[in-house]
C-alpha cells in the first residue's frame, strides 16, 4: 500500500487556515484562553520540546474551539535577550537581523506543525510597538513608588558581563554559565518593588490549580517566616535582630553580624580593627541565607551586647554566614540548637547553654523543638507556647515583637547589555533621575552602536544625549536596559489587545479574555518568569489596569523528551531530533499523535524511532479507512464503538490524559468493520481533528462540507447506542482465544505434540454466541463452538472421547 499524500494535503490546509484566517480569535460568547509560553527565538530553531509543548495546548485549544468556545491561542516571541547579542558579535551581524531571521524560521517551523494560532496577535519583544509598552509599564510602576533606584551590592556575571537578579544566580553561580561565580558589586540600579505583594504572592497560591511542586518552590522561593524581632542594646542603642526560635532566647551566647553589613564598622573596636580589615578582605560574601555548606568563618568585633532579660554581656562577631539583607543582617547565635551556631562556636570556643531539653545529647546542636530548661521563669513551657510568652513579655519591655519576613528580594532589572528595551529614564546634573515623558515614548533603541567593549548604547551619542524634560538643560540618557523578563511578565496581557497602539491593552479585552485557562511550559520557569507575571498581575490590578488577582489559573508542565539513548534531548549530547525533519519525513498529524502517545503529557518520555513509523503507519490506515470505507449502515457493534470511543475521548482530552485518547483512535480503527452510515463516518473524521487537523480537514472537505472541519461542532455522544454487553462478548471472546492458545502451547510443551482441532463447550447462558470461524482465524486451528446443551449440533466425527456435550470445556485433538 502506498503511503498517503501527506505533503499536498498539510501544506494545502496550513494554506487554507491562513488565507482564511480560521483561527482568529473573537470577543464574542464564552471565552477560553489557551496559551504555551512563547519561545525565545534561538539561532537552533524549534526543537523537539516546544514541538511537544504546543501540540499538547494546540489540541486543547482544538478541542475548545469545537466544543463552542471563543478561543484565544496566540503566539509570539520573547525576542530581546543575551544569546542574540552575544550570538551577532560573535558572527559580526546586528541582533537585529539575527532575531528577525531566527524569527521567521520559527515561524515556519510552527505552521509546519498545524498549530491554530491566531497569527494577527503575534507579539514580540524588540518590536517597538511592543516594548513601548514596557517603557509605559515602567513609568507607571516608577510613578507608584514600585521602581525605585539604589546602590546595593549586586550580583554579577563576568562572562554575561551585566548584574544579575538574585533569581538569576543558582548556587552562588550564573544561571546561564553554571561553571562562573558570582561576584558582589556596589552599583547603582534600578530595582522593582516585588517584595510590596510578597504576602499576596504566598496567599494567593493555595488557590491556583497549579502543579503542587510548582507551588511549593514558589512558597520557598518567597519564603514567608514568621518569627520575633528582638533588641540588643550595644553602647545604648538597640540593634535588631530576626530569630525563629524565640524560646531559645535564654541559650543565647553570641550575636554574629553580617559581614557586608552596612553598619558593621560602628561594632568593631580600634584594638579589633585590623583583624577585621583582613577577614573582609578574604570573605566570600553570601547572598543565599539557607547555605548550609560554606565554612564558617568569623572575627569577634570587640563589641558586646546586653541580653534584654539577662542582662548579660554577650560578645558580638562578624560571620560568613549572616546574609546582609536578610532579616536585620545580625542574627543570636543559639549553638545548642542551631547547627550552623554550634560549628562556628565550637570553631572559636565559645560556649553552649542548652535551654531544650535534649535528653542529654549534647554532641551537636538539638535542633528540635522542646520543652524549656534553663530559662528561669519560663522553663517548663513547650517551645510553641514560649514563643508566644517570651515574645510578649519582651513587647511589654518594649524590647521586642513578632514580626513576618520575606525571602523575596526586590528584583533588579537593569542591565548592562543593549539588546532589550531602554529605560525610559534620563539622569540630569541639576534634577536627579528624571522620567521621560510618556507623549515622547519609545525610547527607541538605536541600531548604530559599536559592540565588544561594555554597554554598546554608551557608544552612540545620539542616542545619549538629551536635554532635560525638566529644565532642558543638557542630560544622559540612562543606558541600562531591562532585564528580559520585563518583557514576559505581561505579554499573555497584550495578546489580549495586541494592536491597540493608545494603550498596553485596553480594559474591555483584557476582562473578556483573561485569566489564562490554561497554560503550558517548562517547569524551569517556577521562580523567575512566573513570579514576576503573577506581581505584575497585581501591580496592574492596583494601577487600574486590570480587575483579576491571577494571570494563569491553570499551569502544566509537559515532560522532558529524552533521545532514542534515554538521555534529555540537548545538542551538546547529539541525541537531538528535528521536529521539521520528521514532519517533512512522515508529516505532522503523525508527529502531533505520536508526541501524545507515548506517556501522559506531564511525564518525561524517549523518542523512538520505530514509534513515530508504527504511529505513520496508524495514521495511514486510519486515512486509508476513512477514504474507502463503505457508506452505508453501521452494524451495531460498530455504533457502540464509535459512540465508545467518542465517549472516552472526549473524556481523555479534558483530563489532558492524551496517551490514552490515542490508544482509544488506535483500537477503534483496527477493530471496525468495513461498511459505517455517514453519521458515524463523521463523527470519527471530527474526533480525530484535534490530534490529526489536515486528515481530518482533507477527508471532511471530500465529502463536501463546506465549513471546515476545525470550526465544525465537536461531535455528539449517542449514549443510547453504547451497549456494555457488547462489550462484555469482546472480553470473554478475547480471554476464550486467550484460553485456547494456552493450552494449544501446555500441549506442544508437554506432550510436544500439535493440536489440530479444539471443541469449545459453552454454557448456554454465557452471553455470547462465539463465532467459530472468527475463532480460527485468531487461533490459526479449526475451532469448533458449541453450547453443552446442544446435543444435536455437536461434532460427530469427533475423535476426542472427552468432547461430548454436556459438559463446558476446551477439547483438544
Ligand atoms: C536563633 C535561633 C535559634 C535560630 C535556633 C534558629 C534556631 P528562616 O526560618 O529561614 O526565616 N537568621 C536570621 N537572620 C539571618 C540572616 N540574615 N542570615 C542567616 N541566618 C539568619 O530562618 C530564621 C532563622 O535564621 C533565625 O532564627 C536566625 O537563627 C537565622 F535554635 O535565631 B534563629
Ligand atoms: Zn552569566
Ligand atoms: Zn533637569
Amino acid at each position: 500500500m502506498e503511503d498517503y499524500d501527506f505533503r499536498d494535503i498539510e501544506s494545502k490546509w496550513q494554506k487554507k487556515w491562513e488565507d482564511s484566517k480560521t483561527f482568529e480569535a473573537k470577543e464574542k460568547g464564552d471565552k477560553y484562553y489557551v496559551l504555551g509560553m512563547y519561545p525565545y527565538p534561538s539561532g537552533s530553531g524549534l526543537h523537539m520540546g516546544h514541538a511537544f509543548n504546543y501540540t499538547i495546548a494546540d489540541i486543547l485549544a482544538r478541542y475548545k474551539r469545537m466544543k463552542g468556545l471563543s478561543v484565544l491561542h496566540p503566539m509570539g516571541f520573547d525576542s530581546f535577550g543575551l544569546p542574540a547579542e552575544n550570538a551577532a558579535i560573535k558572527n559580526k551581524s546586528h541582533p537585529k537581523l539575527f532575531t528577525d531571521e531566527a524569527i521567521n524560521n520559527f515561524i515556519r517551523q510552527l505552521k509546519a506543525i498545524g498549530l491554530s494560532y491566531d497569527w494577527n496577535r503575534r507579539v514580540q519583544s524588540h518590536d517597538p510597538n511592543y516594548y513601548r509598552w514596557n517603557q509605559f509599564i515602567f513609568l507607571q510602576l516608577y510613578k507608584k513608588g514600585l521602581i525605585y533606584r539604589k546602590k546595593a551590592n549586586v550580583n554579577w556575571c563576568p562572562e554575561c558581563n551585566t548584574v544579575l537578579a538574585n533569581e538569576q544566580v543558582h548556587n552562588g553561580k550564573c544561571w546561564r554559565h553554571t561553571e562562573t561565580d558570582i561576584q558582589i558589586k556596589s552599583l547603582e540600579q534600578w530595582f522593582v518593588k516585588t517584595t510590596d505583594y510578597a504576602d499576596e504572592l504566598v496567599k494567593d497560591v493555595d488557590s491556583l490549580d497549579w502543579p503542587d511542586r510548582i507551588k511549593i518552590m514558589q512558597k520557598n522561593w518567597i519564603g514567608r517566616s514568621e518569627g520575633s524581632e528582638i533588641l540588643f542594646e550595644v553602647n545604648g542603642e538597640d540593634w535588631p535582630i530576626f530569630t525563629t526560635r524565640a524560646d531559645t532566647l535564654m541559650g543565647v551566647t553570641f550575636l554574629v553580624v553580617s559581614a557586608q553589613h552596612p553598619r558593621l564598622m560602628e561594632l568593631v573596636t580600634k584594638e579589633n580593627k585590623k583583624e577585621i580589615d583582613s577577614f573582609l578582605k578574604k570573605v566570600k560574601s553570601t547572598s543565599e541565607k539557607d547555605n548550609f555548606n560554606i565554612e564558617k568563618e568569623g572575627v569577634f568585633t570587640g563589641s558586646y551586647a546586653v541580653h534584654p532579660i539577662t542582662k548579660e554581656k554577650i560578645p558580638i562577631w562578624a560571620g560568613n554566614f549572616v546574609v546582609a539583607d536578610y532579616g536585620s543582617g545580625m542574627v543570636m547565635a543559639v549553638p545548642a540548637h542551631d547547627q550552623r551556631d554550634f560549628d562556628f562556636a565550637k570553631k572559636y570556643d565559645i560556649p553552649l547553654k542548652f535551654v531544650i531539653d535534649s535528653d542529654g545529647k549534647t554532641n551537636s546542636a538539638y535542633t528540635k523543638q522542646g520543652v524549656l530548661i534553663n530559662s528561669g521563669k519560663f522553663d517548663g513551657l513547650e517551645s510553641l507556647d514560649a514563643k508566644d510568652k517570651i515574645t510578649s513579655h519582651l513587647e511589654k519591655m518594649k524590647k521586642g515583637k513578632k514580626i513576618v519576613q520575606y525571602k523575596l528580594r526586590d528584583w533588579l532589572v537593569s542591565r548592562q547589555r543593549y539588546w532589550g528595551t531602554p529605560i525610559p529614564m534620563i539622569h540630569c546634573e541639576k534634577c536627579g533621575v528624571v522620567p521621560v515623558d510618556e507623549k515622547d515614548l519609545p525610547v527607541l533603541l538605536p541600531e548604530k552602536v559599536k559592540f565588544g567593549e561594555g554597554n554598546p548604547l554608551l557608544s552612540n551619542k545620539e542616542f545619549l544625549e538629551v536635554s532635560c524634560p525638566n529644565c532642558n538643560c543638557k542630560a544622559r540618557r540612562e543606558t541600562d536596559t531591562m532585564d528580559t523578563f520585563f518583557d514576559s511578565s505581561w505579554y499573555y496581557l497584550r495578546f489580549t489587545d495586541s494592536l491597540n497602539d493608545k494603550l498596553p491593552f485596553s480594559k474591555k479585552n483584557v476582562s473578556y479574555w483573561m485569566p489564562v485557562d490554561f497554560y503550558t511550559g517548562g517547569a524551569e520557569h517556577a521562580c523567575m518568569h512566573l513570579i514576576y507575571a503573577r506581581f505584575f498581575t497585581k501591580a496592574l490590578r492596583d494601577l487600574g489596569f486590570l480587575e483579576f488577582d491571577e494571570p494563569f489559573t491553570k499551569l502544566f508542565n509537559q515532560g522532558m523528551i529524552h533521545g532514542e539513548d534515554g538521555v534529555v534531548m540537548s545538542k551538546s549530547r547529539g541525541n537531538v531530533v528535528d521536529p521539521l525533519e520528521i514532519s517533512n519525513k512522515y508529516g505532522a498529524d503523525s508527529l502531533r499523535l505520536f508526541l501524545i502517545s507515548v506517556a501522559s503529557p506531564d511525564k518525561d518520555f524517549a523518542w523512538s524511532s520505530t514509534g513515530i513509523q508504527s504511529t505513520f503507519r496508524l495514521v495511514n490506515r486510519i486515512y486509508e479507512f476513512l477514504s474507502n470505507v463503505k457508506e452505508g449502515k453501521s452494524s451495531k457493534k460498530n455504533k457502540h464503538k464509535v459512540n465508545l470511543a467518542l465517549r472516552g475521548i472526549t473524556q481523555d482530552i479534558e483530563d489532558l490524559s492524551y496517551n490514552l485518547a490515542s490508544i482509544k483512535i488506535r483500537s477503534l480503527f483496527e477493530g471496525l468493520e468495513d461498511e459505517l452510515d455517514s453519521e458515524d463516518i463523521e463523527k470519527l473524521i471530527l474526533m480525530i481533528s484535534p490530534f490529526c487537523p489536515h486528515i481530518s480537514e482533507e477527508l471532511w472537505s471530500k465529502r463536501g462540507n463546506k465549513k471546515m472541519s476545525s470550526l465544525s461542532t465537536w461531535p455528539e455522544i449517542d449514549e443510547s447506542k453504547i451497549d456494555e454487553n457488547i462489550e462484555k462478548a469482546e472480553k470473554n471472546f478475547e480471554s476464550l482465544v486467550s484460553d485456547v492458545n494456552n493450552l494449544i502451547k501446555m500441549v506442544k510443551d508437554k506432550q510436544g505434540k500439535d493440536v489440530e482441532k479444539v471443541y469449545v463447550y459453552s454454557l448456554p447462558n454465557e452471553l455470547v454466541n462465539y463465532d467459530s470461524n472468527e475463532i480460527s482465524k485468531r487461533v490459526g486451528r479449526e475451532v469448533l463452538v458449541y453450547a453443552v446443551n446442544d446435543k444435536d449440533k455437536h461434532d460427530p466425527q469427533s475423535k476426542s472421547s472427552k468432547a461430548k456435550p454436556g459438559k463446558p470445556g476446551l477439547y483438544l485433538e
